[in-house]
């Protein structure tokens, strides 16, 4: 089992005496090496021996998706290229991708922080995985990979899609635990029981590690019952490293941050300054032994807050909330702020409704138009509109009472929303610029 209890319990204060050695490397290291650090430090009028607790890295800038975008392909790393053993990129939709390279170092430490996820779903050699997340330049596949070799499991590296050949390796190869999205987990437990199979007595599946992008409880619950797996949160940013930076454990009240080698800091996305743990508000992270792309003050723009409350499992690194959602996902509608998980949560109240939904944004003259398309369950009696009419009733109602929300929303027919197979993609901006 790769738990490695001299470094997931020890004392909280040497975890801090350790972090700050490592951060005061960190902190030199990239400016020592990164050209933008030098001059972001300077800007700001920082040196790195200003470090001297780790409550002073709030001295220090941030760092931004746009810096790296400005600095592409390879302008923040600290190694040359000969050092270099792996590159991963975001995949630039929403404006050039962004570069991120891997020492041999980095990816062992990825590999480990992986691994201890697998050891919170009793996964050792004798396990089996399968790693249902896309493989190639997003950090899924390959940073799951890399933790099932550390771990000793037997990996399958099937990658995502063909989902029919997914279900047929699991029930084959008697898997123990499945690496996928949230969502692509769902597509995967509803083809299976088309097919035939229930997937929580027919396979032997017993955990599923499921992330990069957010679940709402009703989901979690959905997808836990109809595959009968323990539900692993798992997180991580390409940015960052890939997943692996942080897991859920067993007392599913948040999910441990590897705290060896990330500092993380909860901010107020407006007045970028720091709030008190259990607070919610802008994850940032140090990285504190990266050696490629070292990061001062990471802004993720994910949603979160820190549990500081020691864990009831004996970790005593600290943990994060499950992330709500990205800041820039976040809707306003009509002066409140919503994210689409919130409304996921509240679909997932009614049988009704299948758990897939999206959310369309368009223009109507001056102002913003919100259509929440929601699909039927096939059970669902779509020819009768009386029927119809008073399930959007009552849907509206609830998104009112709940979210004091009020959208346009449409019910369409089971199956007529596309299935994920890697991160869905609930919101659908065409709105004019
Ligand atoms: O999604 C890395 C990853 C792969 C994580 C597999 C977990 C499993 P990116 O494509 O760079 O990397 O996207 C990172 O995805 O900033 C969050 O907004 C979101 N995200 C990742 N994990 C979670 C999670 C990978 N467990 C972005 N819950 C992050 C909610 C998540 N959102």
């Amino acid at each position: 089992m790769y738990f490695q209890p001299e470094i997931e319990t020890m004392s909280r204060e040497e975890l801090r005496d350790l972090q700050l050695e490592r951060m005061k490397w960190c902190v030199q290291y990239a400016y020592d090496n990164v050209p933008f650090y030098q001059k972001s430090f300077k800007d700001a009028g920082v040196e790195p021996g200003d470090l001297k607790t780790l409550e002073d890295i709030t001295k220090f800038p941030f760092i931004l998706k746009q810096d790296m975008r400005d600095n592409y392909p390879d302008g923040l790393f600290a190694v040359p290229r000969s050092k270099v053993v792996r590159l991963h990129a975001s995949s630039g939709t929403t404006g050039q991708a962004t570069v991120v390279g891997c020492t041999e170092n980095d990816l062992k430490h990825w590999g480990e922080c992986f691994a201890r996820g697998l050891a919170i779903c009793d996964c050792d050699e004798n396990a089996t995985m399968q790693i249902a997340y896309g493989y190639g330049l997003f950090t899924g596949g390959l940073g799951a990979h890399r933790g099932g070799e550390t771990a000793g499991c037997a990996v399958i590296p099937i990658s995502s899609g063909n989902t029919k050949r997914q279900i047929q390796m699991l029930k084959d190869m008697q898997v123990d635990v499945l690496a996928c999205t949230p969502s692509y987990a769902l597509h995967i437990a509803d083809t299976a029981i088309e097919m035939g199979i229930n997937p929580a007595t027919d396979l032997k599946v017993r955990a599923g590690i499921f992330g990069a992008e957010p679940c709402s409880q009703g989901m979690r619950d959905e997808i836990a019952e109809k595959l009968g797996v323990q539900y692993c949160d798992v997180y991580g940013l390409s940015e960052v490293m890939g997943p692996g930076v942080a897991f859920e454990c067993k007392e599913m009240s948040g999910l441990h941050l590897a705290e060896d080698h990330f500092f993380a800091e909860i901010i107020d996305p407006d007045t970028l300054q720091p709030v008190p743990d259990g607070e919610y508000g802008e994850l940032v992270f140090t990285t504190l032994t990266r050696e490629c792309c070292p990061l001062v003050r990471y802004r993720t723009r994910d949603i979160t807050r820190i549990i500081s409350e020691p864990c009831a499992c004996g970790r005593t690194h600290r943990k994060i909330d499950r992330i709500i959602g990205r800041s820039d996902d976040m809707l306003i509608l009509r002066g409140v702020n919503v994210f689409p998980s919130q409304i996921e949560q509240v679909l997932t109240g009614f049988p009704e409704i299948a758990t897939q939904y999206q959310i369309i944004l368009t223009t109507r003259g001056p102002l913003d138009h919100v259509e929440l398309r929601v699909e039927t369950v096939p059970e669902f009696p779509f020819d009768e509109i009386r029927k119809l009419e008073t399930l959007k009733k009552r849907l509206a109602a609830e998104l009112k009472g709940n979210l004091q929300i009020a959208v346009d929303i449409k019910l369409v027919e089971p199956k007529s929303i596309e299935r994920s197979e890697g991160k869905a993609k609930r919101i659908i901006d065409l709105r004019k610029e």
